[in-house]
């Protein structure tokens, strides 16, 4: 079949539809919605440019899920649909050429407003669900987050890196890591570019990549992911691991930025306001343990980490305390911290490190790291892990690297965390959980 768009080219009518008006135009698009009225019929239009909607007269013998090439002519209109991705035209079609036809009909309703179905079928039949418009509009909003990290990186000066995702040890400790046979030789699915980030400080001084890594929970949670996009930054010739909290911060606000110029027709689709923000606030551990121990009677205090309820119940306080949807906690227990996380001088049992909380839920955990030779050797021994083991990684320590820190963050988490959704998974196109391998 001869390609309808030129290689290369979008259809005048993709770049500004709007500027089009009585313009004929001709171009391509998948039936999402027909209302048949008897003299006239709306089609609903998918295009690459939103759905568009067009006016066949008389009763039209076209199929929802058909795609067609239109021939027809811009005219002004008044329109409500929220789907429409102009409500300000439409399309009167003369002439049409069936492409495509559907062979059954969707399991359901996909011109709903909202689908309304369970998550189970929502992702057994990810590949029809996906093409709802809320569901789309989840997916349009994190491919803006994605690109405003990536905008903002390079602005930065982090240069982008692409990790191997086949790994012989893994960075973040712990039992949630996927093993694998590699000709023989035991391999694993990366935890994180971790090592590999810190390589890249040592080479462009600031690296960053956006990459799936993959995480062995065993437990279904709305919160975790089998695989999972992270965004990972890391820098060079810092002094503190504050910088990379201001470095963050920077770069948030940027992305937050993007995305609204980016995704507005998505926003208001799903009917989300972003708040403003210059800064972030912070607190200690320690603080938030006194906190949510006092304020809401939540009594972990000999917990050295953070449970997901004293997440939230923080966040809420941070909210009513500061405005701010977001908090930092800073000086992390370092027991809980992985080996490569530089401990503080003045109290060994604190890290120099941070998470991130956003609207009740750890989005990032950053920090500086061990820089010098010694010091990592001597933490590995600390911790009873053999240094031979990691030879290839304090390679980059020996032949010196700079004082450096950085910070890795899960996309799906800030994704359903922007929407408001109920789960991680509804952020991952095609999700991995402990029961779900496929689509
Ligand atoms: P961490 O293991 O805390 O740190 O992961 C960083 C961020 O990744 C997200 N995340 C997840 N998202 C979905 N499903 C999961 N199973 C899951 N696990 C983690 C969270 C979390 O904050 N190397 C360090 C980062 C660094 O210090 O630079 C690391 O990977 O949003």
């Amino acid at each position: 079949m001869k390609s309808i768009l030129p290689a290369g080219e979008l259809n005048q009518f993709f770049i500004n539809p709007e500027s089009m008006v009585d313009a004929d135009v001709d171009f391509t698009g998948t039936i999402y919605k027909i209302k048949n009225l008897g003299q006239f019929s709306f089609v609903h239009l998918s295009t690459l440019a939103g759905i568009f909607q067009s006016v066949i007269t008389g009763e039209c013998s076209l199929k929802e899920g058909s795609s067609i090439h239109v021939w027809g002519k811009v005219v002004t209109a008044k329109l409500k649909d929220k789907v429409l991705a102009s409500k300000t035209i439409e399309i009167q079609i003369s002439k049409w050429k069936t492409l495509s036809t559907h062979y059954e009909s969707s399991p359901f309703d996909l011109t709903k407003p909202e689908l309304n179905i369970h998550n189970d079928v929502l992702f057994d039949q990810r590949m029809i669900s996906l093409r709802h418009p809320r569901e789309k509009a989840i997916f349009k909003i994190q491919e803006a987050l994605g690109e405003g990290f990536r905008r903002a990186l390079r602005k930065r000066g982090c240069t982008e890196l692409r990790t191997p995702k086949i790994v012989k040890e893994g960075a973040e400790g712990g039992a949630n890591i996927f093993e694998l046979n590699y000709f023989g030789q035991p391999a694993y699915l990366t935890q994180s570019p971790q090592f590999y980030k810190e390589f890249g400080v040592g080479i462009f001084e600031r690296v960053f990549e956006i990459a799936p890594v993959f995480r062995a929970e065993k437990h279904n949670t709305s919160r975790h992911l089998n695989e999972y996009i992270s965004v990972d930054a890391e820098i060079g010739n810092i002094s503190s691991f504050e910088e990379v909290m201001a470095f963050e911060t920077g770069v948030l606000k940027e992305v937050f930025e993007f995305l609204k110029l980016e995704c507005s027709f998505e926003l208001e689709l799903l009917g989300i306001s972003l708040k403003e923000f210059e800064s972030i606030p912070s607190l200690t551990f320690k603080e938030v343990k006194v906190i949510v121990s006092r304020e809401f009677g939540i009594h972990e205090e000999n917990e050295p980490d953070l449970s997901p309820q004293e997440e939230l119940k923080i966040s809420e306080w941070a909210l009513s305390q500061w405005g701010s949807d977001f908090l930092f906690v800073t000086h992390y227990p370092s027991e809980k911290r992985p080996f490569y996380a530089m401990d503080s001088e003045v109290n060994p049992e604190e890290s120099l490190s941070f998470d991130l909380l956003y609207r009740g839920v750890e989005i990032t955990t950053g920090g500086q790291r061990i820089h010098e030779y010694e010091a990592i050797v001597n933490k590995l021994k600390r911790r009873g892990m053999n240094p031979e083991h990691f030879e290839f990684f304090i390679k980059a320590h020996r032949y010196g690297l700079p004082p450096h820190g950085g910070f890795g963050l899960g996309l799906e988490r800030l994704t359903q965390k922007i929407i408001g959704l109920e789960s991680v998974k509804r952020c991952s196109l095609f999700p991995r959980d402990i029961s779900r391998l496929s689509p």
